[in-house]
Order: C-alpha cells, then sequence, then structure tokens
C-alpha cells in the first residue's frame, strides 16, 4: 500500500510508537524554531536541563511579536534570548528581521525534515514539503536537548486540487474555502496534505499562506509536496543544495479526501469573531471598512505585497480608512523597496509598520471603538486586535486592498485583473539580521544575560490524591487560548514572568478568575468542545497552574493545549457523556477521589451536586508519568 508524503516524513523520523491514528509516536526531529513571546519560557527550561548545546540540526530563535519595548521588559527578553542563543548553538534572528515563520522558509527550512516551533503556525514550513509542528515552549526545549517530540498519530487527509485560481482571488480564498467546509474543529487531530493538478499553480509563498492557516483548521499540520516550483524557490534564496522532491504515492491512502477546484473559488472573508465563518465578500460589499492591514505570517511575502501594491498603485486609499502594512521579513521589505512597490504603498497614504507580528498579535494598531477592521490576518478572535469591540474580517491581500481604495468592503473580481507576481530569478539575500551562534570553545565563557523582567520557572508539585474544589469558572466551546491568556500590548511584555501574567489570566471572559482562584486555594475550570484553540502559549497553561487549577473538565481540548496543561501538571479531563457538561453548574464544589489510582485505570469518578459523573483521561502512559511527577520538568529532572 502506498503511504502519504506526511507518513514518509513520520517514517524517517519515527523512534517510538506505531503509526497507527490516536497512538502516540515520538519524532527525532531536524530543527526548531521559537520566537520572543514564548521563547523565553523555552529557553529557561531548556537551561533547566543542563545540557551544553542543542542537539538539533538546526534551532533559530526569532524576536518578532514583543518589539515595541514600551518599558525595559521586551529589551530585557531580547538581551536573554540573543545570550542564551549564542551560548547553547541556536541562531538568533533580531528584532525587525521578520516573522518567524516568513524568515524560516526564506532561509532554513529544508523539504523532508521536522519541525517543531513553539508557535501555533509553525506549520507553515509544510509549504516546502517539511513536516513543521507547533508545539509548547517544553516541548521545543526537550527536542533541542535531542529529545523526541510526542504526539497522538495524526490522521492523513488529502486535499485533492484541480484548475488554478482566476485573477484576483487569492491563496488565502483557498485557505478559507477550506475553513468553510471543515471549521476550527475539522483538522483536529489531522495532518492536511494537499495533492492534484492544482498544486503546480501555486508558488511557495502561495503554499505556505495555505498551511499556516491550517492552523485554524485545529490540524497537527500541513503539507504541500515538494516538487519543480519548490526547487526554484530555494534556488532564488540560493539554497538549491537544500531541495530534494518529495511526494505521496500515487496509491496512498487517505481517511478522507476533500476536492476543490481553483477555479471555482471566489473571494472569502471570516466574519468577527473566528476563522471558520467564511463567507464570499460579495455578500459583505459596501459594509463601511474604518481600517485595513496588511501583514501576518500567513500574508506578508513578497507575492502578497506585490498583489496588494498592483491594486493599490496609483491610487489613494479613502479619507477614513487606515492602512497598515507590516512586510514579512527585511528580505520582503528590501526587494519591495528595490522594485519601487514601497513607494505606491506609501503614495497610497499606507503608513508602514515593522516587519513583526505587530497589529496581529494586538502590539499597536489597534481599531477604533467598535471599528471594522479587514486584515490578511490568520485570527479574528474577541478582543485580540487591542480593541475588544471591533469587528474583524480576515480576507485576501487583494480584498483588503481593494477594500482600503473604495472605503468599503469590495469583492476584488469587480476590479480589473491583476497579474500573477513572478518569483525574482534571485531573492535579495542579506543575512545581517541573523547571528549565528558561538563555537563551542568560546561558548564555554559565554554568559547569559538575565534582567529583572526573567523570573524563574515557577516549581510544580505532584499530583494530588484527592481534590475537593470549587467549580471556578465554566465557559462555552471553542475556547481560544486567546481567552485563557489574552495578549496585546498590556500582557505580553510579562511572558517571562508566570506570577504576573497571572493577573490577566481570562481577563477577557472573567476580570475576577485570578483573584477567586488565589483566594479559593485552586479549583477546577469546566470548558466545552475544542477547549484551548489557537495558538501554542503555554502560558495559557502555565498561569492557571500558578492559580492553583489541577484539573480542567472539557468536551474536547485542542491538541497543543491538551499538550500543554499535561507538561504543566494539570490534568485534562473529558466527559464521557457531554451532556454531564450541563450538570456542573460554576461555583459548586466537586470531589474527585483516588486521583492517582484513576489516573492509571483512564476513567474518573466527579461528584457534583450528589451525582457522580464519569470521565475519562486521553492520555498516553508517557503522559500519566508526567502528571503524577507534577509537571514535564519535574519528570525530566527525576529521570
Ligand atoms: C498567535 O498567533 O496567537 C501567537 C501569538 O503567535 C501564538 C504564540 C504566542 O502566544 O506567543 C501562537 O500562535 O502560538
Ligand atoms: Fe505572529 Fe500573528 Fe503569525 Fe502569531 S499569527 S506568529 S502573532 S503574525
Amino acid at each position: 500500500m502506498g503511504k502519504t508524503l506526511a507518513e514518509k516524513i513520520i517514517d524517517a523520523h519515527l523512534v517510538s510508537g506505531e503509526p497507527i491514528p490516536g497512538r502516540e509516536i515520538g519524532l527525532r526531529i531536524d530543527q526548531t524554531l521559537t520566537q520572543d513571546a514564548t521563547g523565553t519560557m523555552a529557553y529557561l527550561e531548556f537551561e533547566s536541563m543542563g545540557i551544553p548545546r542543542v542537539r538539533t540540526e538546526r534551532s533559530v530563535a526569532y524576536v518578532d511579536h514583543n518589539t515595541l519595548q514600551s518599558g525595559f521588559e521586551n529589551a530585557d527578553d531580547h538581551r536573554y534570548l540573543a545570550s542564551v542563543a549564542a551560548k547553547y548553538g541556536i541562531w538568533y534572528s533580531r528584532p525587525g528581521n521578520g516573522i518567524c515563520h516568513q524568515v524560516h522558509y526564506e532561509r532554513f527550512g529544508i523539504p523532508g525534515k521536522t519541525l517543531i516551533g513553539s508557535d501555533s503556525h509553525t506549520p507553515t514550513g509544510g509549504g516546502l514539503g517539511m513536516l513543521a509542528i507547533g508545539a509548547g515552549g517544553m516541548d521545543v526545549a526537550v527536542a533541542m536537548a535531542g529529545g523526541a517530540y510526542h504526539l497522538p498519530m495524526p490522521r492523513i487527509i488529502e486535499v485533492r486540487l484541480t484548475g488554478a485560481l482566476r485573477p484576483n482571488v487569492s491563496a488565502k480564498d483557498v485557505i478559507l474555502e477550506v475553513l468553510r467546509r471543515l471549521t476550527v474543529k475539522g483538522g483536529v487531530g489531522a495532518i492536511i496534505e494537499y495533492t492534484g493538478e492544482g498544486v503546480k499553480t501555486l508558488s511557495v509563498p502561495e503554499r505556505c499562506t495555505i498551511t499556516n492557516m491550517g492552523a485554524e483548521l485545529g490540524a497537527t499540520s500541513s503539507i504541500f509536496p515538494s516538487d519543480e516550483i519548490t526547487k526554484e524557490f530555494l534556488a532564488a534564496e540560493d539554497r538549491l543544495g537544500d531541495y530534494r522532491p518529495m511526494k505521496a504515492d500515487a496509491d496512498a491512502v487517505y481517511s478522507e479526501t476533500v476536492e476543490i477546484n481553483l477555479s471555482e473559488l471566489v473571494p472569502l472573508a471570516a466574519c468577527p469573531h473566528s476563522p471558520d465563518r467564511v463567507v464570499p465578500v460579495s455578500e459583505l460589499a459596501g459594509k463601511r471598512v474604518d481600517q485595513v492591514a496588511i501583514g501576518s505570517c500567513t500574508n506578508s511575502s513578497l507575492s502578497d505585497m506585490t498583489k496588494a501594491a498592483s491594486v493599490l498603485r496609483g491610487k489613494v486609499i479613502a479619507d477614513h480608512v487606515s492602512l497598515g502594512i507590516s512586510p514579512g521579513s527585511r528580505q520582503v521589505l528590501t526587494m519591495m523597496t528595490e522594485q519601487g512597490l514601497l513607494n505606491d504603498f506609501i503614495d497610497a497614504g499606507a503608513r508602514i509598520l515593522e516587519c513583526t507580528c505587530g497589529p496581529c498579535i494586538g502590539m499597536g494598531f489597534s481599531p477604533n471603538s467598535g471599528g471594522v477592521s479587514l486584515r490578511t490576518f490568520n485570527r479574528n478572535f474577541l478582543g485580540r486586535s487591542g480593541t475588544k469591540d471591533a469587528e474583524v474580517y480576515l480576507v485576501s491581500p487583494e480584498t483588503a486592498a481593494a477594500s482600503a481604495i473604495t472605503g468599503v468592503i469590495t469583492d476584488p473580481t469587480t476590479l480589473p485583473p491583476i497579474e500573477k507576481p513572478k518569483l525574482p530569478k534571485r531573492f535579495r539575500i542579506n543575512d545581517s539580521g541573523i547571528i549565528p551562534p558561538l563555537s563551542e570553545e568560546e561558548a564555554k565563557e559565554a554568559e547569559v544575560v538575565r534582567g529583572p523582567n526573567i523570573k524563574p520557572f515557577p516549581k510544580g508539585n505532584p499530583l494530588e490524591k484527592e481534590l475537593t474544589v470549587p467549580v471556578l469558572l465554566k465557559v462555552e466551546d471553542n475556547i481560544t487560548t486567546d481567552h485563557i491568556m489574552p495578549a496585546g500590548s498590556k500582557i505580553l511584555p510579562y511572558r517571562s514572568n508566570i506570577p504576573k501574567i497571572s493577573e490577566f489570566c481570562f481577563s477577557v471572559i472573567d476580570e475576577t478568575f485570578p483573584r477567586r482562584a488565589l483566594e479559593s486555594g485552586g479549583g477546577i475550570i469546566v470548558g466545552g468542545e475544542n477547549y484551548g484553540q489557537g495558538s501554542s502559549r503555554e502560558h495559557a497553561a502555565l498561569a492557571p497552574r500558578y492559580l492553583g487549577i489541577r484539573i480542567v473538565i472539557a468536551k474536547s481540548f485542542a491538541r497543543i493545549h491538551a499538550a500543554n496543561l499535561v507538561n504543566a501538571g494539570i490534568l485534562p479531563l473529558v466527559f464521557i457523556d457531554p451532556a454531564d457538561y450541563d450538570w456542573v453548574e460554576q461555583g459548586m464544589t466537586v470531589t474527585i477521589h483516588d486521583i492517582r489510582e484513576s489516573l492509571e485505570k483512564g476513567t474518573f469518578d466527579l461528584k457534583a451536586a450528589g451525582r457522580m459523573i464519569p470521565l475519562k483521561a486521553e492520555l498516553a502512559p508517557r503522559q500519566k508519568e508526567i502528571l503524577l511527577a507534577g509537571g514535564l520538568l519535574e519528570y525530566a529532572a527525576a529521570r
């Protein structure tokens, strides 16, 4: 029986387990990446393992999230990251050099390799034919130390593409169509593999837009074959030596197949506040727009900027619209300068923001009150833009640019067709923004610099035998990590300071949660389906843990968050009968006996208001041991 591309890469990296969907496997990891908002924790965790140098083929520390530096905190973090990278054999991408995922596929990604990154959009690298997976910081720390990365073997979903996109329809519309069909839960436990003749019509940056936003499907990863188009791209990056062809066997078997005819797609938009609330742009046409933002790891390539510039050229944005662009990397920015595109934007009235995540994570450029913001980004969760009552729509660069000019949501296919951008023969390569690590000899003397914002990682303690605690919070389906541990310019600077950041835990939903949790000495949280979707931030587990949460009960969990809870020593339990969710109320006191024995068995009884509610733990044996030890670091230290 033939193999899918994902299975081939998994087979070549398998160190433990059997690749049967749902069973835990361990993979050898070739490359890691971190960004600054999750990286400080990941490196503190790595340092605590006492290993002198990373054991991966390539590890890179990017600074792209926390770059406002409105106090000493971000700058402290940057110094720490630069020094820890230099000492331990990690490449350091300076602030301003670009967004991790964009820079990684430009300069480091290699077809057929495995990559894990402490950022949920790490699967962007799948556009180059790598198996790239988002993970919590602790898992990345373990991989840097040479340990395997463990995950449940995903099922492989095929998305077969036929036809070719019509002018002014974009790669973004492809992934929005997949989201429309599969929803934010549709990819949970799966790798999305793109096949079919349509693949050949998409450039590497377009493929990366699609794999990037596979994270919003809840997918473990997304992957395209590595072919002549990949080869051309790597050659233009002066990395032809990294090319190898990779594809699925012709008789590969997939768990399901979704067919998309690219020729039939129309411009799409995801409506507030979820990436799967997708409708045709034409249905929204005429709605007044206050703000337009072009950038983020989804749509900030030279190709994206070229498309937006082609729409804007010679025009001026509407008086009431504020347009901001954040090119994905310095390479993109310098190519834009060389090709005159930057002037197209400036002349049209755009604001030029830094080559960072910026507005995507609420680091500046927040919309006005009640504002309508069109963004080429990947997430439009409530409050993420920094303005709680803003309405954020996710669209393609073509739709964004067209709407900036007219001042109302505009279907770009109603405008004259723009030319498909050509891949440059050679990109402008200048790696001055990337600092290589010190040699092993030099590293021995090197010191790691820690400012006062870097607080030690709080210690965990072994799992209790039994708990009688209040239900501190009950939330609905699809709660995101942006609800649990919000980001934005006020909170992100505390990513290296768990006690401080915990004060903001769940603040979008209930500002009293941290105080109540501390006052009652802990408790449990009850959630609906897909609890913890979205980002990889382990702070969404570390903060609740710091506040005394030992158990989260939900109808189902998102993959990375479930792993982060276990790593932080919090037990994720699932209702055996989802209807029992209705029985458990916020404020109730509940009891769980024999926690340690129940963990062995995998089933638990929750006593709530005179009733016994059966729960289960969907955990691998290794994860049970981690929980018994009180968390991954405690578990690793004990070995
Ligand atoms: C995001 O897009 O939500 C982030 C910010 O990049 C996160 C990581 C983080 O919270 O630091 C992610 O996607 O994992
Ligand atoms: Fe940065 Fe936004 Fe991409 Fe997250 S989704 S890595 S915040 S650009």
